[in-house]
């Protein structure tokens, strides 16, 4: 425990010492001004700091820089902020002990010295502060926890193969399985088709009835989507903001184009009002479908670029409809 004693008057100091030291307390260090107890705190750039520092024990009444000032001087470094001063007073400096409270003081003791009543004081300070800190330990330590609960979620959030607002499988699901789809197909000489969907005025939509309203939409389009999506291997996924993909291994493209009708026809009769769109009272879609034997198309991305395309074709041709490439 090291405790620093402020106080102007030498016989003071040494009798502070004296109790201090007669109760057990061994690393006590004595300023008889507040610029010596500066130096010794390290706060001045010539000194050294001589240890660090468990309490401060500083008379109100010195002159020069008096003790309520030096306690504000030292608390307002950062390594001793939460150093806890306790104030020795006079009866006449009564008045000051508010503002020395104000600035942190954390509690007082009466010239003359009374031993017990010193002791007593420290001892409950201290005490205190052993709790302060226990409870910074433990405020840290769920922190730490709570930093470390952070990181997993990211990560786990990262390997999630799921988007968050509609439950469908995300993008990353969609990379890494079409691939896989397409090689099967390449091995087995068999097919795949491609739905690429755009729900149509989708900005007038958030425009019109709010973000909140345009996530809602989708979460509703996605799930009568996904309610069509039926054959074991077929899988649809949200392809980026109001695009989704549907895959259909071993599908010709008459097939593809039933469910993809189907899906349009589904989407609107929802009847979701959508008074910002010029081709129906309700929220629409758009679709896109494109067809591929992999054996002969050989790269999976040709067949991407094909819906694609497709979808961009029902696009210009008036929305709320399916093209084929
Ligand atoms: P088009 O008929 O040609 O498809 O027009 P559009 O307005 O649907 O297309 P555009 O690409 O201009 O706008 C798409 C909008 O979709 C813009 C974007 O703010 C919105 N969007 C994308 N992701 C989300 C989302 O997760 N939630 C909401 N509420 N809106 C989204
Ligand atoms: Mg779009
Ligand atoms: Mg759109």
């Amino acid at each position: 425990m090291h405790i620093l004693v402020i106080d102007d008057e030498k016989d003071s100091l040494l009798l502070l010492r004296k109790i201090l030291e007669d109760a057990g307390y061994k690393n006590i260090l004595t300023a008889s001004s507040a610029e010596e107890a500066f130096c010794i705190l390290g706060l001045k750039d010539e000194c050294e700091p001589d240890s660090k520092m468990d309490m401060i024990i500083a008379d109100v009444n010195m002159p020069g820089i008096d003790g309520i000032e030096a306690a504000r001087r030292i608390k307002m470094h950062s390594a001793f902020e939460e150093i806890p001063v306790i104030m020795i007073t006079a009866s006449h400096d009564m008045d000051k002990l508010q503002t020395a409270f104000a600035l942190g003081a954390v509690d007082y003791i009466m010239k003359p010295i009374n031993k017990f009543e010193l002791i007593s004081r420290i001892r409950s300070v201290i005490r205190l502060k052993l709790e302060m800190d226990k409870r910074k330990e433990r405020e840290h330590e769920l922190m730490e926890v709570s930093r470390q609960l952070e990181d997993v979620n990211r990560i786990l959030m990262r390997i999630s193969s799921e988007d968050g607002l509609t439950g469908l499988q995300n993008r990353r699901f969609f990379d890494e399985h079409f691939d896989i789809e397409w090689k099967r197909a390449v091995r087995e000489s068999s097919n795949i088709s491609l739905i690429m969907i755009d729900v149509d005025y989708f900005k007038a939509y958030n425009d019109r009835y709010g973000h909140l309203a345009g996530d809602d939409c989708l979460k509703l389009v996605a799930s009568v989507l996904k309610g069509l999506v039926k054959r074991p291997g077929d899988f649809i996924a949200r392809y980026g903001g109001e695009e989704f993909v549907v895959v259909l291994p071993s599908t010709e493209a008459a097939g593809a184009l039933k469910v993809a009708e189907e899906m349009r026809q589904a989407v609107e009769s929802i009847g979701i009002v959508h008074e910002g769109s010029s081709v129906s009272p309700n929220v629409t879609i758009s679709l896109g479908v494109a067809y591929a034997e992999p054996l002969t198309d050989n790269i999976p991305e040709s067949i991407i670029a094909a819906a694609d395309r497709a979808l961009y074709k029902a696009k210009s041709a008036g929305r709320n409809r399916v093209e084929a490439s």
